[in-house]
């Protein structure tokens, strides 16, 4: 059982408690490079927790920007932060200097370590960002990096004292629009997520290896590849790259047995299963966004794995709507995590019956606390996080997702959901990847548009935009299929797998 004091650095348990208990040399994380156990990574996030303590003058509440891939080192500087009791603000790898600039000013961050393969961008934003003190850079041979002044530091660390409701870090949304925007999460939310879905849905065992594509700085890859397998003893592979023939790559070398990856990942592995062994895998994740019944099938089949589905949020830290292999229902997120509850609204905030569609909100032990308070009330309603997802409540109970609340297509007098389009659109053997929007049309309105990838051997023609059009009819109301339909050889997504459908609008 994780402890859950008020007074101790709770969050820093998930790596002390293994040492303490004599468990030390487990295997905890692996990188290419260079593998630890339980007791490496302590004590390198004990040295690191000196040079910021001691050198740096990292005080408690002080605000860390950590920049990295997924390594081990940018592990050990997480816990690092964590145990010298101040806030640890991750930020995503591909971030530009102006984008980590605002996180920077907003975030009031005032130190920062870097991997040194990251330390263009960095370099340009603290030229602009006066708060940024001090920087160190990790991964690097200098005389002055984080490696080279840690070996100087003792292996042991006191940690910092912090309360439960301290904040452990700040997490900035992914933003499929507008500028990033961080929420705080306490020591408590970190020990919340590792006792909320993993127990009841993911059901993880010390032996297990987990790997996956996330990022470190979202917290889907946080939690996934690194809070969760440490809360159970297991082991984590961090991939600095792991586009899905990597990660196929990689599942294989590592015999790994749980992976956390977006639909689109899963997607584009299954065609190419016959390259890499994965009769290790035990267990598979989607999250980020919706996944389709389509895709679900197709891992199921080339696999004989159940996909475990599940819808998070940075402003939630993790996943609360979701289920476990029995609980698996074709086209549904699933059912609150337990400890979460959700509703379904409407406009007024009233709780809608099964079966039709409104907002989406939950409430749990973990909730969101904006930095900026303009966003804080217009989604944060007597304790109840409204997502800004369209949602309906099934009749046994099941959340079965529709759309983003701002990307419903309206057209002809109708309501469609992108998704359940792409969803329809998945399901044709020629179709590899797909995004479905509204565009301006002077009659209906809207008009939905398909973009659509083709899976290689296929041939985008006139012939084809009528056959996918039929196929869309045929399996869906007719008055959802794509009146526009233009075949393109990529989709733009975000670093975290999301469709980004503003930009397929304005492409269009
Ligand atoms: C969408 C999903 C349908 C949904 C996240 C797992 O994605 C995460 O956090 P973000 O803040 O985005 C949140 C939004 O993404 N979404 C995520 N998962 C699903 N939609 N089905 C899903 N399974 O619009 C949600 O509001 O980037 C996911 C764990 C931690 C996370 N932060």
């Amino acid at each position: 059982e994780l402890q859950f004091s008020a007074q101790l650095n709770c969050a820093t348990e998930l790596l002390d408690r293994w040492v303490e208990q004599g468990q030390g040399d487990r295997p905890c994380v692996r990188g290419a490079k260079l593998q630890w156990t339980y007791a490496q990574l302590q004590a390198e996030a004990n040295r690191i927790a000196h040079v910021l303590v001691d050198e740096m003058g990292v005080v408690p509440g002080n605000r860390v920007l950590l920049r990295g891939s997924n390594t081990p080192q940018m592990a050990a500087c997480w816990f690092a932060v964590i145990k010298a009791g101040a806030i640890a603000v991750a930020t995503m790898p591909l971030l530009r200097a102006k984008e980590l600039g605002q996180v920077i000013s907003k975030a009031e961050v005032s130190h920062a370590l870097c991997d040194a393969n990251l330390a263009e961008e960095m370099q340009l934003a603290q030229a602009q960002c006066a708060g940024l003190k001090q920087m160190l850079f990790f991964r690097s041979e200098a005389a002055d990096g984080l490696e080279a002044r840690a070996a100087a530091k003792p292996v042991q660390f006191t940690n910092v004292n912090t309360a439960s409701d301290d904040v452990a870090l700040i997490a900035f949304t992914s933003g499929t629009t507008g500028a990033p925007k961080g929420t705080m999460h306490f020591h408590r939310d970190v020990m919340a997520i590792c006792r909320c879905w993993p127990v009841h849905c993911l059901k993880p065992v010390a032996e297990d290896i987990f790997i996956g594509s996330p990022p470190l700085a979202f917290t889907f890859g946080l939690g996934g590849l690194l809070l969760f397998p440490m809360s159970v003893g297991a082991s984590t592979v961090l991939l600095e790259k792991a586009s899905p023939d990597a990660l196929l790559a990689a599942i294989a070398q590592y015999k790994a047995t749980v992976c956390f990856t977006a639909p689109t990942s899963y997607r584009a592995m299954a065609p190419q299963l016959g390259k890499a062994d994965l009769t290790s895998l035990r267990k598979c994740v989607s999250a980020g966004e919706a996944l389709p019944a389509a895709t679900r099938k197709l891992w199921k089949d080339a696999t004989g794995i159940e996909l475990i589905d599940g819808i998070g949020a940075t402003e939630l830290l993790h996943i609360f709507i979701s289920h476990d292999e029995a609980g698996a229902r074709h086209g549904a997120t699933g059912k609150p995590v337990p400890g979460y509850r959700a509703c379904v609204l409407d406009e007024e905030g009233q709780v809608l019956p099964a079966g039709q569609v409104g907002r989406l909100a939950v409430k749990g032990p973990t909730g969101c606390r904006y930095l900026a308070d303009e966003r804080q009330r217009g989604y944060v309603l007597n304790g109840w996080n409204l997502t800004g997802d369209a949602y309906l409540q099934d009749e046994d109970g099941y959340f079965v997702y529709q759309a983003r609340t701002d990307d419903m297509i309206i057209s002809g007098g109708y309501n469609i959901a992108g998704p359940e389009v792409e969803s329809a659109l998945l399901a044709h053997p020629t179709v590899a990847e797909c995004g479905v929007v509204g565009v301006p049309d002077e009659e209906r309105g809207q008009i939905v548009k398909a973009f659509v990838v083709l899976r290689e051997g296929f041939v985008g023609d006139a012939e084809l935009v009528k056959t996918l059009q039929d196929f869309v009819k045929a399996s869906i109301a007719p008055y959802k299929y794509p009146r526009a339909l233009e075949f393109r050889a990529t989709l733009p997504r975000t670093e975290t797998g999301k469709l980004q459908r503003f930009r397929l609008k304005q492409s269009s």
